[in-house]
């Protein structure tokens, strides 16, 4: 359990916060996202290679695949209301959402998602509770893999220029650990450059030493250490393991396009081993890789069909890395973000949903939309895995001025049923 006076002094900390929320300032930099405005307002401008202007699916892209309906058809949008409704009013969780129903949904009149996603939320969870996540990168650089998102891959180093770094000791992961706890973070989750754990024997020997000593401090432990094996996803369980983060990225169709080294298949059987063992499932995507909408709606379509839904969603916005293929992408637009949010909230309720990267770019009022629309967990702290976080500070002065409040440890039932552990 935590101990009692870090534990008062994180809440001092954001309750403090929250009783004299109209003495601190307004956050003091807004990044837009939003690429510029289309050219006409029946503009559904969206390809693979730019950001997607209006999410309306076009009839020549989405057609083609068989999939969403031409928006002009009358009886396609009374049929797309109806599967609306049906999914607004579902009394709990389901795994056989066809990517047909969830296009229909994903396409709404976006406001009115948003509200109706709104109010599922608050059937399944506490308004205005959202869980504080503090990441550390444990094993910085040196990977093997060509995500080309990302800023670790060995293959992009001489454009990056991040070096690479042995792994930390366990020392130094539980004082930043601590350091979270007390600043207020309930769930601690360390991330590593690998492709998978093998022959990787010690490190995992010592990861458990750190997920031990995270549990220890009363705190909710997550690892993302790329693929690994049934006995392995044993010794993290048995190590107290809350949950494991492993994302699909984005749909089955797009996913080569961003990364050729290990497939989509692998990565859901990584999923199926964490499951198998007991462990949550974390698992999301990233937007603004040049993906479609009828993407955004194929990862969509892939968590919310796992025989359980995860316990854990993260939407991750591309932080574009200069030196990585993906460096000078187009900001996703915010609408995008924020149908994913809301659509992900309707077809797994019980989830959590977590604003991940991009939202150091992301204004206050963008983050209170994706808040209202089913988002309940954030990353805070010092530093993401080699990109800028949020600070503790910053985010309990945005929590006093929109009257959010900390996600208490262990306070979720997973979707699949049984405990957060
Ligand atoms: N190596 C492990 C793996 O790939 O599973 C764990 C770490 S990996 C960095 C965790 C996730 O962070 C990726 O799957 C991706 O979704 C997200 N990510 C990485 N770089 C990103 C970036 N530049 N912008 C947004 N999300 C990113
Ligand atoms: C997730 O979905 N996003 C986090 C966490 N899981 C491991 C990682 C985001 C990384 C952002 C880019 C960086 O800092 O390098
Ligand atoms: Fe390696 Fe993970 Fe980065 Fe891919 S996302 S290059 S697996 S660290």
């Amino acid at each position: 359990m935590r101990a009692p006076a870090a534990a008062g002094l994180a809440s001092l900390r954001w309750a403090g916060r929250r009783s004299t929320a109209a003495a601190f300032r307004a956050p003091s930099t807004t990044t837009a996202l939003s690429p510029s405005s289309p050219s006409s307002p029946f503009d559904h401008g969206q390809s693979r290679t730019g950001a997607t202007l209006v999410d309306t699916p076009t009839a020549a892209h989405d057609v083609a695949r068989g999939e969403a309906p031409p928006p002009e058809s009358p009886s396609r949008q009374a049929e797309a209301s109806r599967i609306f409704r049906d999914a607004v009013a579902a009394a709990g969780p389901r795994q056989d959402w066809t990517r047909r129903e969830i296009s229909a949904i994903y396409y709404q009149p976006l406001l009115e998602l948003a509200h109706q996603a709104s109010t599922v939320h608050r059937r399944f969870h506490s308004p205005g509770e959202v869980q504080l996540c503090t990441l550390m990168n444990i094993k910085t650089g040196g990977c093997t893999e060509d995500c080309s998102y990302c800023a670790q891959a060995t293959r992009y180093q001489k454009g990056t220029g991040l070096e690479a770094r042995r792994v930390e000791t366990v020392e130094s992961v539980l004082a930043a650990a601590r350091k979270a706890r007390d600043n207020g973070s309930t769930r601690f989750c360390m991330g590593a450059a690998w492709r998978d754990m093998r022959g990787r024997k010690n490190s995992l020997r010592n990861i458990a030493e750190m997920i031990r000593g995270v549990r220890e401090l009363g705190m909710e432990a997550c690892v993302t250490l790329g693929m690994i094996d049934d006995d392995q996803a044993r010794q993290l369980k048995e190590a107290g393991l809350t949950a494991y983060n492993h994302n699909v990225d984005t749909s089955r169709e797009f996913y080569p396009s961003v990364i050729t080294t290990r497939s989509y298949d692998e990565r859901l059987q990584t999923l199926g081993r964490v499951r198998d063992a007991g462990i949550n499932v974390c698992s999301g995507g990233i937007l603004g890789l040049g993906e479609s909408s009828e993407d955004r709606v194929g990862l969509l379509h892939t968590v919310s069909t796992l025989p359980a839904h995860p316990e854990s969603f993260p939407v991750n916005a591309l932080v574009p890395i200069k030196g990585t293929p993906l460096g000078d992408s187009t900001p996703v637009a915010f609408t995008s973000m924020l149908r994913t949010v809301a659509t992900a909230r309707i077809l797994m309720p019980a989830t959590i949903i977590r604003i991940a990267a991009g939202r150091k770019g992301m204004s206050e009022e963008k983050q209170a939309l994706c808040f209202m629309a089913g988002a309940n967990a954030i990353f805070t702290g010092e530093k993401m895995l080699t990109t800028d976080c949020n600070g503790w500070d910053e985010d309990s002065a945005m929590f006093g001025r929109w009257g959010l409040s900390p996600m208490k440890s262990f306070d979720k039932t997973p979707p699949g049923g049984g405990q957060v552990r």
